[in-house]
């Protein structure tokens, strides 16, 4: 079942993690510890390679509206559990240019021994080039190396929250181009003549899309600022410059530490994050060693902003 056709308001969801139980107090099976008020919780007492009761389902629909991204330890799943853990949560993206695993073509591999993974140490959303961009991700870690390799996930509801009246109300009626070609240029991505003509046929199905600057979310109906370093190329109607500024002034605001949080892996670590909510980060510091990761991408909703109107959403 899709966690967007839920449509849950998180001001009535009846939770002690919402209402503020301690850290770690054990809810039924899952036990849940909070990292910050703003964004991470690392959920146990779930093993992810079984299938997921109905109940699970809806508890770890309510933890990921409420922490936004969400930490597994000592998971042993393989890429087919991954996807059906992925899949109960929506049906599954497959990407345009990662490659992906065999006997799941649904997840995709970054490994740094395989593809160019700058990409992802700049702060992105996911896939935020397309019309609809995904949901959330499912992140598993194959292979780390012996030091460095975390990744920072960072709030866009308490970065949207942090500002000014007078820029939440600059911002709200803005819309931005977002194109997979800043992340994923030719130079890089269209090396043998194969490549290419993929790079040349996504291009062709995937122009810029405009997206709201502050999106709503279609579940909680919090606003967050919708704009990344990864996909974000200019600001509708702005000068150049103008554009350039309040985006550098956006991705800065958006990185700052008090929004977010940094998750150093160990081996059988899962992360579950919801995309239309947060931004991240994976650091660049661990060369030469070899790092491996499975991901897959959970589909999402068209995203509106202040400007549209209820029937506009679907
Ligand atoms: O490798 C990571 O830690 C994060 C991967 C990432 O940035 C992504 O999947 O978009």
């Amino acid at each position: 079942m899709s966690l967007s056709s839920h449509h849950l308001d998180i001001s009535r969801i009846s939770s002690p993690i919402l209402h503020g139980a301690k850290p770690g107090i054990d809810t039924g099976q899952m036990s849940v510890t909070p990292l910050s008020p703003a964004i991470g919780a690392i959920v146990s007492g779930i093993n992810l390679a079984q299938p997921l009761t109905s109940e699970a389902e809806n508890r770890l629909r309510e933890l990921l509206l409420r922490h936004q991204v969400l930490f597994f330890r000592n998971q042993t799943i393989t890429p087919r559990e991954q996807r059906d853990f992925a899949q109960h949560f929506g049906p599954l993206h497959l990407h345009p240019i990662y490659p992906t695993v065999a006997e799941a073509p649904e997840i995709i591999v970054l490994d740094t021994e395989q593809n160019d993974l700058k990409d992802n140490a700049l702060w992105h959303t996911d896939v935020t080039f397309s019309q609809t961009p995904p949901l959330g991700a499912v992140l598993a870690a194959r292979h780390l190396p012996p030091s460095g390799g975390d990744t920072l996930w960072a709030s866009a509801t308490a970065a949207y929250d942090a500002l000014s009246d007078g820029m939440k109300q600059r911002l709200e009626h803005l819309t931005a181009l977002h194109d997979f070609t800043h992340s994923f240029p030719l130079s890089r991505f269209g090396r043998t003549e194969a490549e290419k003509e993929k790079w040349l046929r996504t291009r062709e199905q995937l122009p810029p899309v405009e997206h709201p600057v502050i999106r709503i979310h279609p579940e909680t109906n919090k606003r967050a600022i919708f704009v990344n370093e990864g996909f974000t190329t200019e600001v509708c109607g702005l000068e150049i410059e103008e554009s350039a500024a309040l985006l550098r002034f956006l991705f800065q605001h958006l990185s700052k530490p008090e929004f977010s949080v940094r998750w150093t892996w160990q081996e059988g670590d899962v992360a579950f994050w919801d995309n239309r909510a947060t931004q991240h980060y994976a650091v660049d510091d661990y060369r030469p060693h070899r790092r491996i990761m499975h991901r897959a991408t959970i589909l999402g909703d068209r995203p509106f902003g202040p400007d549209i109107t209820q029937q506009q959403k679907h």
